[in-house]
């Protein structure tokens, strides 16, 4: 009789470690299956996420030297031709052409004196671009596209009754706070 009792006993131990093994190994396959599915698909997914693709931190460092040159500190945050190199300067529009109602508006360290400053990028409106003109794209503090109101590369004549881009001047409006 105590030899059948072994005998259930034994039976107990094999079956339920059988088990057991079975079931760790069918859990733990799967559960390495779903995080290499996540990873699989995170990696497919990557190319195509609307990651930060702006320069971040990297500071513009600006000249003061040229107004003609997109390095001029007014610069830093101007998309676009330069009116002083499409038959206007660098705060007015080229004749036959009118100032945007719409700007964007950036932040720019003056060497100068260390200070930052408001820039207004105003689009000139209402004649085809100069092609010898010079196109400068710094855009400093900008955000892509995604982030609507942060990005620049927009036709800022768009409320304007001639829609038609020109190129844009650099207006200092004043003395960042900070
Ligand atoms: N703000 C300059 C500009 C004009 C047209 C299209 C893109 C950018």
């Amino acid at each position: 009789m105590p030899r059948m009792i072994d005998r259930l006993f034994n039976l107990i131990d094999k079956t339920s470690e059988q088990s057991t093994r079975k079931a760790a190994q069918s859990y733990g396959r799967r559960s390495f299956l779903a995080k290499a599915g996540t990873v699989m698909a995170g990696a497919m997914l990557a190319p195509v996420l609307p990651f930060d693709r702006s320069l971040g931190g990297a500071a513009f460092a600006g000249t003061l030297e040229d107004e003609n040159d997109c390095s001029y500190w007014k610069h830093c945050a101007l998309d676009g031709n330069l009116c002083s190199t499409s038959g206007g300067s660098l705060t007015s529009c080229p004749p036959g052409t009118e100032a945007s109602k719409v700007a964007w508006v950036g932040t720019c360290r003056n060497p100068a004196d260390d200070k930052d400053y408001l820039v207004s990028y105003n689009d000139c409106c209402g004649r085809a671009t100069v092609p010898s003109s010079t196109f400068c794209l710094t855009s400093e503090g900008e955000r892509p596209g995604y982030r609507m109101g942060l990005h620049n590369d927009i036709n800022w004549c768009m409320a304007n009754t001639n829609k038609g881009y020109h190129c844009t001047v650099s207006v200092v409006l004043g003395v960042a706070n900070g």
